[in-house]
């Protein structure tokens, strides 16, 4: 069972603020001007959670004003003073973890053993890790400069982490940020920054702006905004840059994938099936790197889709906040009707879907895990991001097929291989056509590596050295030479 004092933590947070969450600009909670205010959902009862803040353009731009007037300040109290601020964000989310976890699984659906074990702990460990880089900024960037105000818009699949990749580096780096959390999952943005008010952050250096796709928007139309850092579905990223173009705003996009995982004859087929688990029903497949494409050799398919079906028959799914699930829902009803829609599609295009007999909740966004064989590599289901628990399979004879196969989608975000033959895995990764590829393992992250897509998958990288590039602009610095003859 759950511990019920973390619950209670969240219950509390909850009507501490007595459902009602209000815009954070200049270091304090400030109305939205539209008076307008929509409903955060509990995706595993329906239930609502609480009323969030819509803002508009006015709203908008009062935060990019604060973030503005915070900026040269921050910039100038220096890397070392800015690491320690990002010291104290660290220390405070561990000190929060509990009520973060909890808050994240009920206003995501994910199960709290993931947001407990994973994406709290790697939120600590981005803002310690950037802590490092904002001490070393002037050594290992000493011709960099800050960009200025970046706008940022993240998705609601990790709220927190995702908030945690994008802020982490900005405000390492001498950046103020106005973020726009998903309009489903603002709650820990929310609990964020009163994290960053408790642990002295100076105002106006993080400014969170709540709403759906229309504050996104204003964020990123608004002209005094240096870079808009995006991640989400490849559609809005293509919004955004035909809005941005021309505008001299830096933008980087991290957004769809269709990633393979490819298991060759000689995998330790065992693990490879606890790979596929976490590949594709990790988050109920709400991923953006999600394996969704299991690529098997001719010799092991039929073998390896037995022992997945076995597997398929023990997860469990079910309350997010018990801690003995493997699933928990999918984020809105909204997702669930993408899912069907995507799954029937499947069906009618001759591919055969198979479901395991579990039990899935009534009420509430609930998708069962779902595995589709006899799938063409050209079908839908085979080339559309599904972001839910179905995996789609498909068989190759040569290392070649398996690399035109796995490269035959307009994504390239991340792959997964698996063989006992590291000479033959290593020949494979590079011919992939991706950001990140995975070795007899998948989902691996670290704040210390850098992510990100190739193709429709976006660009640019988020975390370690090649993150920060992202954050900062080159300037060169050239000296008056000295007259040798004199
Ligand atoms: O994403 P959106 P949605 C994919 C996944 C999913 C689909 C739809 O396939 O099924 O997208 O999800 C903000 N200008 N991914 O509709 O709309 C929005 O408010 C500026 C994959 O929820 O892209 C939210 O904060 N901002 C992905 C953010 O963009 C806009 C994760 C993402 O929402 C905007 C999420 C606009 N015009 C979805 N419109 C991944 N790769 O991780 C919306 N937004």
């Amino acid at each position: 069972g759950q511990a019920p004092e973390s619950r209670e933590l969240a219950v509390k947070w909850l009507s501490d603020h007595q459902g009602k969450f209000d815009l954070f600009i200049n270091g304090a909670w400030a109305k939205p001007g539209s008076k307008k205010w929509f409903n955060s959902v509990n995706p595993a009862t329906a239930q609502s959670l609480g009323k969030i803040a819509a803002a508009n353009g006015e709203d908008v731009g009062k935060a990019v004003k604060a973030a503005r007037k915070a900026q040269k300040s921050w910039q100038s109290i220096g890397g070392h003073a800015r690491a320690r601020h990002l010291y104290a964000l660290a220390r405070a989310v561990q000190r929060n973890a509990r009520l973060l976890a909890v808050l994240e699984s009920l206003d995501n659906g994910k199960p709290v053993r993931e947001t407990r074990d994973i994406d709290i702990p790697l939120v600590a460990r981005h803002f310690y890790h950037h802590a490092g880089w904002a001490q070393l900024q002037d050594q290992e960037f000493p011709e960099f400069e800050p960009m200025g105000v970046i706008g940022q818009i993240i998705p609601w699949n990790f709220p927190l982490l995702m908030l945690a990749w994008k802020i982490a580096p900005a405000i390492a780096a001498g950046n103020t940020v106005v973020l726009k959390p998903a309009e489903y999952t603002s709650l820990t943005a929310l609990c964020f920054a009163e994290i960053c008010k408790d642990a002295g952050l100076p105002d106006g250096v993080v400014n969170i702006v709540t709403g759906d796709g229309k504050t996104g928007e204003h964020l990123v139309t608004h002209p005094d905004v240096n870079k808009i850092a995006f991640t989400g579905s490849t559609e809005v990223g293509r919004r955004i840059r035909n809005a941005t173009a021309g505008s001299g705003k830096h933008l980087t996009l991290e957004l769809g994938g269709k990633s393979p995982f490819i298991v060759f004859e000689d995998a330790d087929l065992d693990s490879a099936v606890e790979g596929v688990v976490d590949a594709i029903w990790f988050n109920q497949g709400q991923v953006c790197c999600a394996g969704s494409r299991l690529l098997l050799q001719e010799g092991i398919a039929d073998k390896m889709v037995v022992k997945l079906k076995e597997r398929m028959k023990t997860l469990r799914i079910g309350d997010p906040l018990d801690k003995s699930i493997d699933m928990g829902a999918i984020v809105a009803p909204v997702q669930v009707k993408t899912i069907e829609k995507l799954v029937e599609t499947g069906q009618k295009e001759g591919a055969k879907m198979w479901q395991p007999d579990i039990d899935v909740p009534e009420t509430g966004s609930f998708y069962p895990p779902t595995l589709f064989t006899e799938v063409q590599p050209a079908a839908t289901i085979a080339q559309e991001e599904i972001f839910g628990p179905v995996i789609v399979t498909m068989t190759f004879r040569t290392p070649d097929e398996a690399v035109q196969i796995a490269n035959n989608t307009r994504y390239g975000l991340a792959a997964s291989v698996w063989s006992e033959n590291i000479n033959l895995a290593l020949d494979i990764a590079p011919k992939l056509d991706c950001g990140v590829v995975w070795i007899n393992s998948t989902n691996q992250f670290d704040a210390a590596c850098g992510f990100g897509g190739n193709r429709e998958s976006g660009y640019g990288r988020e975390g370690g050295h090649e993150g920060m590039l992202e954050v900062l602009k080159p300037k060169t610095h050239l000296k008056p030479v000295q007259n040798k003859r004199k």
